[in-house]
């Protein structure tokens, strides 16, 4: 199996920032601690989310963070990025995974039990589980309960993320519940200091599997 940290997965939501101030944050979060990064872009051409993701690809490379295309191969591929995060509406994990090779990363949603051995089955390397809680975020999800989580942790053997509104004040739902890691956008992108945002998460984050 492949060794992937996923402890603190912070997932990129450039909106409302400018290029500058968005490129900035995501170095702040690195600075902070962060084991894995996902770029994720829903509203840009191929052209901007190629030109961002070279651009965050550059910092990221710079921690020794591996980074991780939301939804495209095709851009993973275009800036040799560590990965790719496939959901249930986009590119199968198994073609996914058969377009990006053994070696790079695949990592998949999944919200039910099926979903999870499927994936697996499939060869992604991590999945995240959620909405856990609800979120400001812009995406389609629903909730997943704590317990189809644990569930899911059972089920795969492989890396289990829980994400969906998390935070340092709510993560200790999450305790005892077997996951290998947690997946924050807002906690960490719209914090006063992105940087301290993701030590204290991911501090959180240890605190609790001890
Ligand atoms: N998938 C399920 S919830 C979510 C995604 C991409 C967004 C999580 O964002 P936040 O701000 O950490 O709640
Ligand atoms: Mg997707």
């Amino acid at each position: 199996m492949k060794q992937i940290d996923t402890t603190m997965y912070f997932i990129t939501d450039s909106t409302g920032y400018g290029e500058e101030e968005f490129l900035y944050r995501v170095e702040e979060a690195c600075k902070g601690g962060v084991t894995l990064i996902q770029l994720r872009e829903k509203e840009r051409t191929t052209r901007e989310y190629l030109a961002l993701a070279e651009k965050v690809h550059e910092i990221s490379q710079r921690y020794n963070i591996p980074l991780i295309i939301d939804d495209r191969v095709d851009i993973a591929l275009a800036v040799n990025a560590e990965g790719v995060h496939v959901g249930q509406s986009d590119m199968p994990v198994h073609i996914a995974r058969k377009l990006m090779g053994d070696d790079k990363i695949v990592g998949a949603t999944a919200k039910t039990v099926p979903q999870a051995l499927e994936a697996h089955e499939q060869g992604a390397d991590y999945l995240g589980v959620g909405a856990i809680y609800p979120t400001t975020t812009k995406v389609k999800t629903v909730l997943t309960s704590v317990e189809t989580l644990k569930d899911i942790v059972k089920a795969v053997p492989i890396k289990v993320n829980a994400i969906g509104g998390l935070n340092k004040e709510n993560i200790h739902i999450l305790k005892d519940s077997g996951i290998d890691g947690i997946c924050a956008v807002s906690a960490i992108m719209k914090a006063g200091s992105p940087c301290i945002a993701a030590k204290e998460l991911r501090e959180a984050f240890y605190e609790l599997q001890n």
